[in-house]
């Protein structure tokens, strides 16, 4: 669609929100311009005045488009949705809207923050939880979130090859680097088979590939 000029993407080769934004942006077809904050260098170059001023959240993505600055991966994941409706991320009718939202916010509401590198940052300075007790502390949080999606996603006729029916939807496009961040861990993703079913078939399109950590310029 529009020249990579046009957007520019605050992000980190291993953050998931990022990863999340990056998938959209692919299968809209929109090129962005990569701007790398490293997350841990520095003491963590979101800290930054200079992107602080940018993001106040000091979190990454944002989204640079119209001499606006979006921050919060849904947002911006919708806000493209929007101005791009081709192929859609959102269905159509108000209740499976409402289904893909569900998923997608189970992740990005739910499980995502619970696990995020300042909650790690302060269980270990604040409250002085060992790398073992903060490594529980994600599988427990991941754990309790998987096994309630895979229950929505098992039992569900409007689950196809992907979250909701046969394309990806906001939904997956959360889902995916949810899932990559638990294999980071190692977790055992075995009692999640149709959670894998889905990477799965996410895993072999382009947009999805394309948008992995392990593919990014700045991934070490
Ligand atoms: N809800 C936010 C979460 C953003 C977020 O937590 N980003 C992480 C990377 S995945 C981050 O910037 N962490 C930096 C830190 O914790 O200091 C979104 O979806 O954009």
């Amino acid at each position: 669609m529009s020249a990579a000029s046009d957007f520019a993407l605050y992000g980190y080769f291993r953050s998931s929100a990022a990863f999340r934004v990056r998938i959209a942006l692919n299968l809209k077809n929109v090129g962005a311009d990569p701007r790398f904050v490293h997350l841990v260098r520095d003491g963590g170059q979101q800290h930054r005045d200079a992107y602080k001023a940018v993001n106040p959240q000091e979190l990454i993505p944002t989204l640079l488009h119209d001499s606006r600055a979006i921050g919060q991966s849904v947002a911006i994941i919708e806000y493209l949705d929007e101005i791009v409706p081709q192929p859609p991320l959102l269905p159509r009718n108000a209740p499976e809207r409402a289904r893909v939202r569900q998923i997608a916010l189970a992740i990005a509401c739910d499980i995502h923050p619970l696990n995020n590198l300042r909650v790690l940052q302060y269980l270990h300075h604040a409250i002085g939880a060992d790398d073992k007790a903060r490594a529980d502390w994600q599988y427990h949080w991941i754990a309790t979130g998987f096994s309630a999606l895979e229950a929505m996603l098992a039992r569900n006729a409007e689950t196809g090859c992907f979250c909701h029916g046969d394309a990806p939807t906001l939904a997956d496009v959360c889902l995916i680097p949810q899932m990559a961040n638990a294999r980071r861990i190692q977790m055992d993703l075995s009692p999640y088979p149709t959670l894998q079913r889905i990477e799965k078939a996410a895993l072999s399109l382009p947009a999805f590939i394309a948008a992995r950590p392990e593919n990014q310029p700045d991934a070490e």
